[in-house]
């Protein structure tokens, strides 16, 4: 789908769309979506060209924001945003992708695509929304719930210990790996930035509040804290990093989680290593200067 149909208020705010915004007052889905905004524009300002960027979006909640960004991209089926991505970078290698997804929608039914696209290392950015829960079907345990968590699907509670995305993640081998609070716009857009600038798969878990499902979950952010900036994040080691993975187990009532770079590494990307999309590369194309 092309950014323009999307009805785009181009008075001033170029990512701005006239589609209405449904999420529930106070969802931190606002902030995120101007947490990208603010990255976005600075990078075009920093000479990204807004037409080189290219959005996939999952269902739920979260996806929502498909039609709240003046970006062209593809709406895609429930857990599906990952390859979806991964095809439009294939595509035009020249596209900066970013792909949004739900923490069902990532962790649960999309999962082999996580971990496979934290092996592939293709150059594009994965923003998780993760609200430990289902939260567009009415709220039902996802793999970052805690246990306990009451729902209609399961009113004895989760049984399950949740998953750590982020350890996952890094044994999948992602070469950057972040956390942020979806409440610190200036931090998040910080962070995007860089992940988008990453050479390789970067991947970014915004730890989210649900106003209306699975209320325990919320209110950590007295919890976080913000890694210390190292000159060269690429200087943390691997170990180091799992270390870090490990404060926060997406379980515990107490105890600090960390945000910030957890790890970035350098590797070769998907398109490095396939010698039709280096030549694709090299052409410089934009998402305008594609021949259909
Ligand atoms: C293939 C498929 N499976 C299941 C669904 C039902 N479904 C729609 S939205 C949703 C929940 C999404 O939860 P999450 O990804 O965590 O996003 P949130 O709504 O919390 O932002 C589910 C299960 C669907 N639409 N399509």
């Amino acid at each position: 789908m092309k950014g323009e149909t999307k009805g785009a208020e181009m008075s001033g705010q170029p990512l701005r769309t006239k589609t209405k915004i449904s999420w529930c007052p106070g969802c931190p889905n606002h902030m995120i979506l101007e947490s990208v905004k603010k990255a976005v524009e600075s990078l075009v300002k920093q000479g990204y060209k807004h037409e080189n960027f290219a959005i996939s979006t999952g269902i739920g909640c979260h996806g929502k924001i498909f039609d709240y960004l003046n970006l062209s991209g593809i709406y895609c089926l429930h857990g599906r945003a990952i390859p979806v991505g991964i095809g439009m970078k294939l595509g035009n290698p020249n596209l900066n992708i970013l792909t949004f997804a739900g923490d069902g929608d990532c962790y649960s039914e999309g999962m082999e695509h996580f971990i496979h696209v934290c092996r592939f290392n293709p150059d594009m950015t994965l923003i998780v929304h993760d609200n430990q829960s289902f939260s567009l079907t009415t709220g039902q345990a996802t793999p970052t719930s805690q246990i306990g968590f009451k729902t209609k699907a399961e009113p004895l509670g989760e049984f399950n210990k949740p998953l750590n995305p982020i350890l996952l993640a890094l044994t999948a081998g992602a070469s950057f790996i972040a956390r942020c609070n979806s409440r610190d716009i200036d931090h998040t857009s910080q962070i995007i930035q860089q992940a988008i600038k990453h050479k390789g798969f970067s991947y970014i878990e915004v730890i989210q509040d649900c106003m209306i499902f699975n209320l325990e979950a919320n209110g950590k952010d007295t919890r976080m804290y913000k890694l210390p900036e190292t000159q060269n994040k690429k200087n943390r080691t691997f170990d180091e990093a799992i270390k870090i993975a490990r404060e926060y187990d997406y379980n515990s009532k107490e105890g600090k989680i960390p945000l910030g770079i957890i790890y970035q590494t350098e590797k070769p990307s998907l398109e490095d290593e396939w010698p039709q999309l280096v030549e694709l590369k090299k052409k410089k194309i934009g998402w305008k200067g594609v021949k259909r």
